[in-house]
């Protein structure tokens, strides 16, 4: 599935779940955990990449939802000025919100902490990745 459909997808179900939001749709990204490189953006049930291109329109909300095993700050890295909320996602399933009200083209990175105590001695494979995340905002 193309990461076009599927945002479609959580598109129409968030719409479903809400019929009366109105302004803009939502989406959610998760940074999951994975053996090779620890950590990869995740578009709802999408194909898990450390560097993930999505589209999607003016107002939405975008979710991001930290389910890996280490902390990850949220950093814009370009676009025009967004408001972050909660950036530091820094404990197990922690949330960090934005919404674009502005078309253009938005860049994001984050920053990872170490590991959780309880995930202390977890072993990945290879380096970890440094995740990018770009967001056309249409
Ligand atoms: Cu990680």
């Amino acid at each position: 599935m193309s990461i076009k459909s599927s945002l479609v997808c959580v598109a129409a179900a968030a719409a479903i779940a809400v019929p009366s939001a109105s302004a803009g749709s939502a989406a959610t990204i998760t940074i999951s955990h994975q053996m090779k490189g620890c950590h990869m953006w995740q578009l709802g049930n999408g194909k898990p990449t450390p560097n993930l291109t999505v589209t999607v329109k003016t107002g939405t909300a975008l979710r991001f939802l930290n389910d890996d095993i280490m902390p990850h700050k949220l950093i814009q890295s370009s676009g025009p000025k967004l408001t972050l909320v909660r950036p530091n996602m820094n404990r197990l399933s922690a949330v960090a919100t934005t919404t674009f009200t502005r078309s253009g083209t938005y860049r994001f990175t984050t920053k990872p902490g170490e590991d959780y105590k309880m995930f202390a001695g977890h072993k990945t494979i290879g380096d970890d990745y440094v995740l990018h995340l770009t967001v056309h905002v249409k």
